[in-house]
């Protein structure tokens, strides 16, 4: 016992991210508390990575010809299970902290400044690709609707029940759009149609596909993975 919690006390010194998904560490005599030992890690490691956030270091840019072909797919479900969802109903709803909470419709979101982007995307699970994905700079889209940008976070809710949430510097990073297009084409639905977030300064799993409600908050939001074990923040 005394060994284990000297090699996370030293683990934790030493800012070693300890991976926290699919890994049942149990202690026969004290069955939760390595749990929210590692728990209490994750979040001290929240704090540090925010810590470390600089809101001007962009994520690395890439040219055309490094695009990764064809894309590659990712979700709690197979391609084939999908949401689809229908573009002429569509309404990006808002909700917490933010002036005007009316409905955006997709045509409405198209008309905005658009910015492209030819970035990186990083899965937790090992793999990467690069792609160009143009959208809504969040930023733009926050202050437009009167969003209280000094609240701690953005939450997303997506079509397929899976929800996310970032921090507001992170939000507010010049890289981080609400996508409508891919290899400039309206993304499909297997990736994140009509409006997904993109924030390569973050891993794949805190790019919300589908997204139908956004919300400011200061109550921690959490996420579909982040519950489930793994850190939050996930960024850099
Ligand atoms: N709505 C929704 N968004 C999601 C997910 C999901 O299951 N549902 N999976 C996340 C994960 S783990 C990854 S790696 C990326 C995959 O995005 P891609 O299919 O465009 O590669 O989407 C993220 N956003
Ligand atoms: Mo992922």
């Amino acid at each position: 016992m005394i060994k284990r919690r000297s090699m996370l006390l030293r683990a934790m010194a030493l800012g070693v991210s300890v991976p926290l998904g699919g890994c049942n560490y149990e202690d026969p005599e004290h069955p939760d508390l390595a749990d929210k030992f590692l728990h209490a890690m994750s979040a001290w490691n929240d704090r540090v990575q925010a810590a470390l956030f600089d809101p001007h270091t962009l994520a690395p840019t890439f040219k055309p010809d490094q695009i990764t072909r064809p894309p590659r797919f990712n979700a709690f479900y197979s391609i084939d299970q999908a949401p689809v969802v229908d573009e002429a109903t569509y309404r990006l709803e808002l909700g917490g902290q933010i002036q005007d909470k009316t409905p955006w419709k997709l045509t409405q979101l198209r008309v905005l400044p658009q910015e492209s982007q030819i970035t990186r995307f990083v899965c937790v699970e090992g793999w990467r690709v690069i792609g160009q994905w143009s959208g809504v700079p969040l930023r733009d889209f926050l202050r437009r609707v009167g969003a209280d940008t000094r609240c701690k976070y953005v939450s997303f809710k997506c079509a397929d029940g899976y929800y996310s949430s970032i921090d507001m510097p992170s939000a507010l990073h010049p890289q981080t759009i609400l996508a409508l297009d891919f290899l400039g084409q309206p993304l499909t639905p297997p990736f994140g149609a009509p409006v997904r977030l993109r924030i390569p300064t973050k891993l794949g799993f805190k790019n919300p596909k589908s997204i139908v409600q956004l919300a400011v908050t200061n109550i921690y939001p959490g996420g579909y993975w982040a519950d489930q074990g793994y850190n939050w923040f996930s960024g850099s």
